[in-house]
């Protein structure tokens, strides 16, 4: 599992250089964000079930059909089972937001998901919007914190909608 520094010195290790002005820069921004990304992982671990629960009521108000019969989440079982991947994706997230490192992501969620959720007839368009969802609700209560740039809380939430987006089915 890797995450910005570790990342980047094994980059320069790999052909032997020193770190150069790109590396310092990619550096120093991670640092100048570090207070931040501690914040947020902080107030996720202190709100995680309240986050998912608002997110899931929000993506089942805006996609009515999944817990309709016939849809995904369908019954209390395929329900809990929707808002624990939801946990999940929040949990990881916020890990690789402290690691500034998506690394984390395709080792630990990402790694088979694809063919789960292929057999299991789980949609992959409303996870996208559940996982966006959590991602706006992060950004919008970072801002209300006082986290003057919440762009650095996009990296883990899109690196998660976009691997996924690319299953085709
Ligand atoms: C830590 C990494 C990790 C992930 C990510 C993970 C996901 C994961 N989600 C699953 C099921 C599921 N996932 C969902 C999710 C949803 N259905 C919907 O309609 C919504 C769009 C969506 C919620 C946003 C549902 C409903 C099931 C149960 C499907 C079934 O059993 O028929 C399963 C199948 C086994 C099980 O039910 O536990 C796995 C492995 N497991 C892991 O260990």
């Amino acid at each position: 599992m890797r995450d910005t520094v570790t990342s980047l010195i094994s980059n320069y290790d790999n052909t032997g250089r020193y770190l150069d002005r790109d590396a310092l820069d990619s550096l120093q921004s991670y640092f100048i964000t570090g207070m931040d990304r501690v914040t947020v992982a902080t107030w996720i671990s202190a709100n995680a079930a309240s986050i998912v629960r608002e997110a899931g009521a929000k993506l089942f108000e805006q996609v009515p059909e999944l817990i309709r019969p016939g849809g995904n989440a369908y019954t209390t079982r395929r329900y809990a089972a929707c808002l624990r991947d939801m946990d999940y994706y929040l949990r990881y997230c916020s890990y690789a937001l402290v690691a500034g490192d998506c690394d984390v992501l395709t080792e630990r969620v990402l790694n088979g998901l694809r063919e789960t959720y292929n057999s299991l007839g789980v949609p992959i368009g409303p996870t996208v919007v559940g996982i966006q969802i959590m991602k706006d609700m992060l950004k919008q209560q970072a801002a209300d914190q006082g986290v003057a740039e919440t762009a650095f809380i996009d990296m883990p939430f899109d690196h998660l909608t976009r691997e996924l987006s690319e299953v085709s089915i």
